[in-house]
């Protein structure tokens, strides 16, 4: 009601996304306050965030250059439209992005979050190969264990269970490559696995079975975020190009996680200096201060589609009430100084080796099965209670956070991704309380 008067206020108004409400609500955790590396309970106590939020906060929380953007555009131009009119900031941030990708991913199309990018890469593709004359190119090969999103798009590519079943047919054309761990090979690998690039040789069997001429696109996360943390090993995303270069398909990173930082680089892109056609990013891109995603596009993609259509026609007809908002453009340019001015990618890139070093300190405690790390990015993989999946690293979960510290769970993988400003002494302090939990939990 909006008469004014005092209401009660409870908790099943509000329908949590991707949370077990009834268990929430029977013990809420909130959070009402953040300021560079720690988020604070409702309780009034410090966590420390291991997250970056959820991947997303890379620059710390709270700072004041992004805070104070924010403000001034809130102020100066709340909201701009942007179909057939624009706004410099538009220009002015994709121009900036369009600088920090490798290669010739000169074009940005704006989003909302990385669900839309997904979605909106995946029509690009499509309208790429069609403004070509290859319209038969339809269909799309994800891989095993992808998380790409939850529009439908996003998961008909992406190859996670859970977030299908519920749901009946998604995207009819669509295959997906075998996940390339192999635990006897990769188990506590630190960095990239030195075997095992020849699995991206399954994407040829998949290609000779579909047949070149009706495949669009091929698209990865270079780094496997959602599903547990998996690095790719060596050479593997290197042959998935040859590959995808040799038949005329377009190869699509979601970046999503990977993009700004996390990696030690600015992209996986570069870190692993290989070069897709499209790359689907959103929450660092202004360290999650706005809800915002970018596609970035190839030169050769851009001018097919655009070019491809004729004068004054609309080139794509996509696109959202809120692509290239003005706040989250101005929190962008300025999240994006920040990571410039304070050199954090390179400030990850120079912690990375104490990080590995730090989480592979956690081998040997009981529980723990698997270590994977890189960049700034862990995945602590725990073997799962007989009959109870999740159980054990939820435990784990809800013990830190009533130690001050905020981790995620996927499954029974511990994930960890704080923001780039992390201290020694903070990795030091994530550890120690981890493998404090690991030694008293059942
Ligand atoms: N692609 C990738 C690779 C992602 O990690 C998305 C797309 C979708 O982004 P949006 O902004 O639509 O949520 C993501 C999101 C987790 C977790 O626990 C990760 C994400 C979302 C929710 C949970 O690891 N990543």
């Amino acid at each position: 009601m909006a008469d004014g008067s005092l209401h009660p206020n409870d908790l099943e108004a509000y329908w949590m996304p991707f949370t077990a409400n009834r268990q929430f609500k029977a013990q809420p955790r909130m959070l009402v306050g953040a300021q560079d590396m720690h988020y604070t309970s409702h309780d009034g106590r410090q966590i420390l965030d291991g997250t970056a939020g959820l991947w997303c906060c890379n620059a710390g929380h709270g700072r004041p250059q992004i805070v104070e953007a924010i403000q001034k555009q809130a102020a100066e131009m709340d909201y701009a439209p942007p179909f057939q009119i624009g706004h410099p900031a538009a220009f002015e941030l994709s121009n900036r992005l369009a600088e920090s990708m490798p290669g010739d991913l000169n074009h940005v199309f704006f989003t909302n979050s990385g669900s839309e990018s997904v979605d909106t890469a995946l029509k690009i593709a499509l309208a790429y190969h069609k403004a070509r004359g290859e319209g038969s190119r339809v269909k799309f090969i994800g891989r095993d264990k992808g998380y790409h999103g939850v529009g439908f798009g996003g998961i008909s590519v992406g190859g996670l269970g859970n977030n299908r079943k519920q749901f009946g047919n998604q995207l009819p054309a669509v295959d997906h490559m075998p996940f390339f761990y192999d635990r006897e090979t990769m188990v506590f690998s630190k960095g990239q696995p030195e075997n095992g690039a020849e699995r991206a040789n399954e994407l040829e069997a998949i290609v000779a079975l579909h047949d070149a001429s009706t495949i669009a696109a091929v698209i990865v996360e270079p780094v496997v975020g959602s599903a547990g943390v998996y690095i790719p090993p060596k050479g593997y995303l290197e042959r998935l190009r040859e590959i995808c270069d040799k038949h005329g398909i377009l190869l699509i990173f979601d970046e999503v996680i990977t993009g700004f930082g996390r990696l030690g680089a600015a992209f996986a892109a570069e870190k692993f200096n290989v070069i897709p056609d499209l790359a689907t990013t959103a929450k660092g891109l202004n360290s999650g201060t706005v809800p915002m995603g970018a596609v970035f596009v190839h030169d050769g993609v851009y001018d097919g589609v655009v070019n491809g259509a004729p004068e004054g026609a609309i080139e794509l007809f996509h696109g959202y009430t809120y692509s290239a908002h003005p706040l989250a453009c101005a929190a962008a340019l300025a999240a994006q100084k920040v990571y410039r001015e304070e050199g954090l990618f390179q400030r990850a890139a120079e912690l990375a080796p104490y990080w590995q070093d730090a989480v592979h300190e956690l081998k040997g405690l009981p529980h723990v099965i698997d270590i994977r790390n890189l960049g700034l990015v862990a995945g602590i993989e725990l073997e799962s209670r007989p009959g109870q999946p999740t159980a054990r690293a939820f435990d784990v979960f809800l013990k830190a956070y009533e130690q001050g510290l905020l981790i995620r769970t996927t499954g029974d993988t511990i994930a960890l991704s704080p923001p780039l400003i992390i201290t020694k002494d903070q990795i030091d302090q994530i550890f120690e309380t981890l493998s404090d939990i690991l030694k008293e939990t059942a």
